[in-house]
């Protein structure tokens, strides 16, 4: 039979999907569990390739996480070096941190990267560490994006807090219902290139604003209106939100389930990282969280919604897209 009359493209099958995540040593056990439900899930029949962007990731965890390698699941790993675009971000993370601004660290920008570092790929998925994935992430790959640039859930946890929706209306001048969250992103990274995003994003990272999450910020601001919506089972965050249906978890601003039992699907965090080598590392790091270290989380959630209102009093759109 020829190819030609099966309806579909037979090489657009046959591409490899390339999943990026962005960490740190303190990161590498959740990821594990990310990456190792990717791969329960992933199509026999399709190409994988998990890329691990990272910055001070041991030899030890990076031999643990490459040992997690199948045979449609390839593992790569990528060193961020300090580059000019790096040397400002990190000079602004260094200045913001410490403000109870947990987003202020580089790694977190990391994702800004992926299509100026990777010019063999068009297209690309970015994935949070704090995920599970239910279904195969290479049916969020197929999503066609059109003439959007990127796809992205609209951001659940905004809607929940009115300091935050103020926050992204005036502060960011970015409507409510169209800011997304940037922990699952689908992206055209032709057109990305195309936009000069990293330059972009640095020339507002220079104007050193004080925001509430500077890489996500930037990124709406960024590309306000090139942003297609995905269906929120891409990005579903299980705290206060029905679970059916999800093919990838996300446990966003919320309490972790790996420091704490009572969290919504946190069995399926568990039953992931059961399969990896983190395992240990995991039940001890649980057993070492104290309430101190609860409360300082939850204080610094607080924290980002004075910061949105106190921010959202401005008069003038903290950032703004230079002319
Ligand atoms: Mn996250």
């Amino acid at each position: 039979m020829s190819i030609f009359n099966t309806g579909m493209n037979p090489f657009k099958k046959t591409k490899v999907v390339p999943i990026f995540y962005t960490i740190t040593d303190d990161y590498a056990k959740y990821v594990a569990a990310s990456i190792h439900s990717l791969m329960q899930h992933a199509n026999p029949k399709r190409h994988y390739r998990v890329i691990i962007m990272y910055d001070r990731l041991s030899l030890p965890n990076r031999w643990r996480l490459r040992n997690m390698v199948t045979k449609n699941v390839a593992i790569e790993f990528h060193k961020m070096k300090y580059n000019l675009y790096m040397q400002i971000i990190v000079r602004y993370c260094a200045k913001r941190s410490g403000s109870g601004d947990f987003f202020a660290s580089a790694v977190y920008y990391y994702r800004a990267f992926i299509a100026r570092l990777f010019p063999q790929y068009d297209k690309g998925i970015y994935v949070d560490s704090d995920t599970i994935l239910m279904g195969d992430i290479g049916k969020l790959y197929d999503i066609e994006l059109g003439e959007d640039v990127i796809a992205a859930r609209v951001d659940p946890k905004v809607a929940m807090v009115p300091e935050f929706v103020e926050y992204v209306e005036k502060a960011l001048d970015v409507p409510a219902k169209n800011y997304v969250n940037s922990g699952v992103l689908l992206m055209d990274l032709k057109k990305l290139r195309k936009l000069h995003y990293i330059t972009k994003m640095t020339d507002l990272v220079k104007k050193d604003a004080d925001l509430v999450a500077p890489d996500q910020d930037y990124l709406n601001v960024i590309l306000k209106g090139r942003i297609k919506h995905l269906n929120k089972c891409w990005n579903l965050q299980p705290e206060g939100e029905d679970p059916k249906g999800a093919k990838l978890l996300h446990f966003n601003l919320s309490k972790k389930p790996w420091f704490h039992d009572d969290v919504t699907c946190g069995e399926e965090f568990w039953k992931a990282a059961r399969g990896t080598g983190f395992y240990g590392d995991l039940m001890r790091g649980k057993e070492r969280y104290t309430k101190k270290d609860s409360e300082k989380a939850a204080n610094q959630i607080k924290a980002l919604i004075e910061k949105a209102r106190k921010l959202s009093k401005s008069d003038e759109p903290v950032i703004k897209m230079g002319n």
